[in-house]
C-alpha cells in the first residue's frame, strides 16, 4: 500500500466521512475514500439495529486461507474511548477467535452476511483473531464499521 510494505497479510481499503484519517498499523495515515451509496446504506442499517453511530468502515479482503490476522485490539485513539465495532462478513466463511486478555478463546464461523457487533469496552479486556487455515476458502470480505472523533460531518 501507498509503496510500503504492511505487517498484514490481507488487502485493505477505507471509506468514510472527509478528514476522517485513520492511523493504520501506527505507520501510516489513511485518508477515507467518500461514502458510497451501498456503503453509507449498510452503516445506517446497522446503526438502526445497534444504536452505534459510525464515521468509518474499514474493508479487508482475505484473498484465501493465507491471509489472516493476529491477536490484537482495535484501539487506534481516533476511534475515541471504549469504541463500538460492528463487522459484516461476506463470502467465505472464516473463523473469529475472540478471548480476555489472559484468557482462552471462544471461536465464530462467520458466515456470509452476518454482521459480529464488539461492545464498547471489548477492546480493553480482549482481543480477536482471523487466523490463517490450511482449508482451501475463497475470498472473504469483511467490512469494520468504526467510530471517528474527527474530521466534518
Ligand atoms: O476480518 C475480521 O473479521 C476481523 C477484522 C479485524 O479484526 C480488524 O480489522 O481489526
Amino acid at each position: 500500500m501507498l509503496g510500503k510494505t504492511l505487517p498484514v497479510p490481507r488487502l485493505e481499503c477505507i471509506y468514510g466521512d472527509a478528514g476522517c484519517d485513520y492511523l493504520y498499523s501506527k505507520c501510516m495515515f489513511l485518508k477515507p475514500l467518500c461514502w458510497t451509496e451501498a456503503l453509507s446504506s449498510l452503516r445506517d442499517r446497522i446503526t438502526a439495529l445497534t444504536g452505534y453511530k459510525f464515521r468509518i468502515v474499514i474493508g479487508n479482503q482475505y484473498r484465501s486461507g493465507i491471509d489472516s490476522i493476529g491477536w490484537h485490539a482495535d484501539k487506534e485513539s481516533s476511534m475515541g474511548f471504549n469504541p463500538a465495532i460492528a463487522s459484516v462478513s461476506l463470502g467465505s466463511c472464516r473463523k473469529f477467535q475472540i478471548k480476555p486478555r489472559n484468557g482462552r478463546p471462544t471461536d465464530f464461523w462467520l458466515e456470509h452476511g452476518s454482521l459480529l457487533v464488539m461492545h464498547p469496552g471489548c477492546q480493553s479486556t480482549h482481543l480477536h483473531q482471523v487466523p490463517k487455515t490450511n482449508k482451501v476458502v475463497s475470498t472473504r470480505i469483511n467490512l469494520t464499521f468504526r467510530p471517528h472523533t474527527g474530521g466534518s460531518r
